[in-house]
């Protein structure tokens, strides 16, 4: 069950994944925050950032609540009717690998502040609501560094923040004499 202001770290997201996970190791592929408890915005590979019904299974993603106030809450809905139409950032993607292939250090010059990746979004939300203060070298994370930023977040701010990794709570088991 996910409720407006959720950041959902999605683990698997289709053919552009292993790419992702390529050059952003860790264990998520993308990342979206929930709009109501039925809808997400993303800004997702093949389209425009949109909000559209919350489509991933049960064991396929890890939630973080940072606790949000009624008001914070509020304009995460008003800020991504806002965000809607924003063009995916594909030569950022490009970046990454070209970072990894060269083993570089240094800022993603294909980063193109305009247009965003899934995790970019996630972070322009945060601060357009007032949650996070905006600093120049968050706006260039990957979903599994976003994700670590935001459980160090959690852990420092003494918050009621909580994390909730249905894979953990439910852990799956494959019995070998059930695999065919
Ligand atoms: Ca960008």
């Amino acid at each position: 069950m996910i409720k407006a202001g959720d950041i959902i770290f999605v683990k698997n997201n289709g053919i552009f994944s292993s790419l992702i996970r390529f050059f952003d190791k860790g264990r998520f592929s993308h990342v979206c925050i929930a709009t109501s408890d039925t809808h997400v915005i993303e800004a997702q590979y093949g389209t425009k950032a949109r909000i559209i019904p919350f489509y991933y299974g049960k064991d396929e993603y890890v939630v973080i609540d940072l606790n949000l106030s009624k008001e914070e809450t509020k304009r995460v809905v008003e800020v991504a009717l806002e965000m809607t139409g924003t063009w995916y950032d594909y030569t950022q993607i490009l970046g990454y690998a070209v970072k990894k292939i060269f083993k570089l250090k240094s800022k993603n010059l294909f980063n193109n502040p305009n247009n965003w990746i899934c995790s970019e979004l996630v972070y322009h939300m945060l601060v357009s609501i007032g949650k996070i203060n905006p600093q120049e070298q968050l706006d260039d994370l990957t979903p599994n560094q976003l994700y670590n930023f935001l459980e160090n977040l959690c852990k420092s701010q003494d918050a009621n923040c909580n994390v909730y990794d249905n894979q953990v709570e439910t852990p799956i088991e494959i019995q070998p004499e059930n695999l065919s």
